[in-house]
């Protein structure tokens, strides 16, 4: 058995590991030392897509001398490992989309519910964004009632799921070449729905069977996910919700409060979440919890429902993917409350041995044993209701000695796209003119965009933490959601006293000028398109190429688990991105998928994939990459900061 501290890096954690194992409560650390992934499986070479198989093809242990003699390997009905990988992963990034995407369709049907005045307890929050992607959808403004216009977005939004021909809308906010690739290649997405069951068929069995081909649609889907149903959730939301701005909070399991009825809110959709969390504040409800004896209520978020309520209200994190057992562990959660993905079916066996009730709430993610509340956006406010006085009942049910680690950390978030526009250019000539400027003068060397999953085959949040501080130092700027933000959260790196402890020299400095944290916080899995918007806003404002694959930045996600990650991956490729994934990468089993990933998407795609389990070898693949596009933009030395003097002026005044 491995040490605790092999297991996590993160205080907290460590604690409540130890708790879990003074009380005979397994976890996802205990299973990870019991189940060994298959090996077979985790290289990508076993297919299981008809009745003849499963159909296993390991990679040969050397590298065969004769590339044809490896093409040999097959299964029954003659799938290479190049077609069988290659499907797999196509399939992957089937699922991200559709997770990410089917969220997407859950928040535009609220939209328009919301915008007929159907469902009370939702509002338009930010009609500036509304105008905006009335634009991007063609939706007419002009003297037209908010409520109109907001009623057309947001069945313009719903139309794209299931579009079958043309191009999704938001396509066009890429940069002009980025859409001329796409269009070469033939890989623009026609409708979000429909590239996902393209894939689907491809990918039966004796469809299919040309590996470069599989990729092309897998590109065509997840663009189809970033560019498509995530951009669509994140933007609708923003307009129900609000477009986060800079905000103070904190993160890790010290949030919970001993003397406080807790809710704990888990998952990715902010739809119920957003009602829990304005309900719990409701003096009727802080009286009930008053009357069963508790100070107050406390509502924490986990996984990306954290996120979403953080960037919007600044309600503190619990912790992140891998904390989520732990946190029924303290004995002080009242009542956690899943809605989908992410969410380990564990939880109703941990919550079984405390008083916890683990309530589900979605009608697509019910798990046996659980206490099912079914969310209806109809009747939002007194769902919510009900589900804060459940937890609220339970608080006298406490059995267990609670224990809640004393870890806290400052964090400060809230930064969508359009704020780090203001923060940096200022509100009357919001740009990233100045992100430009030092980018190019050297101060800043790149963009690093950290995001991701924690994953229980590697010690919880290390990687995250080493490849984000490596690029701080090398004055790469990180911006990051999903749970390495969490990660980043807990060790201090998103407060703006950070800057001056981790950053090199020229990142600090404007990191202090401006006053920003050097990690900045961008929101959940679905909103890695706000870093699409940031990168192709670097792009318009000029000066660092006509393309994403010009930017000197690169994306990581050094501890990805979900099949949401390869799709995310995949889109930032396809957009352009060098991207590196670390843990462990599921089509090693294929040189042929490697060659096509590793380095000819670079020729066609612009981006390309790298696998790297060694955090400081990821972030110095990062840097090597950012360094590649400094010098093909000629901005690999730093320029002397020329400083005119009076005599110069007057020189350059009589010339
Ligand atoms: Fe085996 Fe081919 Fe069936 Fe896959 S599709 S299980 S490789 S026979
Ligand atoms: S929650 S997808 S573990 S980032 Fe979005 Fe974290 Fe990965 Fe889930």
């Amino acid at each position: 058995m491995s040490e605790i501290g092999d297991k996590t890096v993160d205080a907290a954690t460590r604690t409540m590991l130890e708790k879990a194992a003074g009380e005979g409560i397994e976890t996802v650390f205990d299973r990870a030392e019991k189940m060994k992934p298959c090996p077979i499986g985790s290289e990508g070479s076993c297919c299981r897509n008809c009745a003849m198989g499963p159909c296993r093809i390991p990679a040969p242990k050397k590298k065969p001398k004769d590339p044809e003699k490896a093409k040999k390997r097959m299964g029954l009905c003659g799938a290479t490992a190049e077609t069988i990988a290659a499907r797999n992963f196509a399939r992957m990034i089937a699922s991200g989309c559709a997770a990410h995407s089917d969220h997407g369709r859950g928040v535009a049907e609220v939209f328009v519910a919301a915008a007929k005045g159907e469902i009370p307890g939702y509002s338009i929050q930010d009609e500036q964004k509304l105008y905006q992607v009335a634009m991007d959808f063609g939706v007419e403004i002009g003297e037209r009632d908010i409520k109109d216009i907001a009623i057309d977005v947001g069945e313009k939004a719903l139309a794209e799921f299931g579009r079958q021909e043309g191009e999704l809308a938001f396509i066009k906010r890429a940069p002009l070449k980025r859409q001329e690739i796409w269009r070469k290649l033939n890989i623009v997405p026609r409708g979000i729905d429909r590239e996902v069951v393209e894939i689907m068929h491809r990918t039966h069995m004796g469809v299919d069977q040309d590996y470069r081909n599989l990729m092309l649609q897998g590109s065509r889907a997840a663009l189809a996910d970033g560019w498509g149903g995530s951009m669509v959730a994140t933007e609708l939301q923003d307009i129900l919700f609000g477009t986060p701005v800079p905000l103070v909070s904190k993160i890790n399991l010290g949030v919970l409060k001993e003397e406080d009825v807790n809710l704990i809110v888990h998952g990715h959709e902010p739809l119920l979440s957003e009602m829990i969390a304005a309900v719990s504040q409701d003096p009727e409800m802080i009286q009930m919890a008053q009357s069963v004896g508790a100070k107050g209520i406390t509502v924490a978020g986990m996984c990306c429902t954290a996120n979403e309520i953080l960037m919007r209200h600044g309600f503190p994190i619990a912790g992140n993917f891998l904390q989520q057992e732990l946190a029924i562990t303290t004995g002080a959660v009242d009542a956690m409350i899943v809605d989908v993905q992410c969410i380990m079916e564990n939880l109703v066996n941990v919550a079984k041995c405390y008083h916890t009730k683990l309530i589900t709430t979605s009608p697509k993610a019910k798990i046996d044993g659980a206490t099912h509340v079914e969310f209806d956006e109809h009747d939002a406010i007194n769902t919510a209701k009900r589900i804060v006085r459940t937890a609220i009942e339970n608080f006298p049910n406490r059995t267990s000695k609670v224990l809640i680690p004393d870890e806290r950390t400052d964090i400060v978030a809230g930064f969508s796209h359009e704020t780090i526009n203001y923060l940096l250019g200022g509100i009357f000539r919001a740009s990233y003119r100045p992100l430009n400027d030092n980018i190019i003068n050297g101060r800043i060397r790149g963009i690093g965009g950290v995001v991701g999953c924690n994953n229980a085959r590697t010690t919880h949040d290390s990687s995250h933490l080493t490849v984000v501080k490596e690029l701080l130092k090398n004055d790469v700027i990180v911006l990051t959601t999903g749970c390495n933000a969490m990660a980043c959260g807990k060790a201090g790196l998103l407060t703006p006293e950070a800057a001056s402890k981790y950053c090199g020299e020229g990142l600090a400095s404007v990191c202090e000028t401006v006053g920003i944290p050097p990690v900045l916080h961008m929101g959940s899995c679905v909103d890695n398109s706000r870093i699409l918007m940031a990168a192709t806003a670097v792009v318009k404002d000029g000066g660092l190429g006509d393309d994403l694959s010009d930017v000197p930045a690169a994306g990581c996600a050094p501890e990805w688990m979900s099949e949401k990650a390869i799709s995310i991956g995949q889109y930032f490729v396809a957009s352009g991105v060098f991207t590196v994934f670390g843990v462990t990468f599921p089509i090693m089993g294929s040189e042929g998928m490697k060659d096509l990933l590793f380095n000819e998407f670079e020729e066609t795609l612009g981006g390309k994939w790298a696998f790297e389990k060694d955090p400081e070898k990821m972030a110095k693949l990062m840097i090597e990459h950012i360094d590649k596009k400094r010098k093909a933009l000629g901005i690999d030395k730093a320029r002397e900061r020329v400083l005119y003097d009076m005599e110069m002026r007057q020189k350059l005044d009589a010339a």
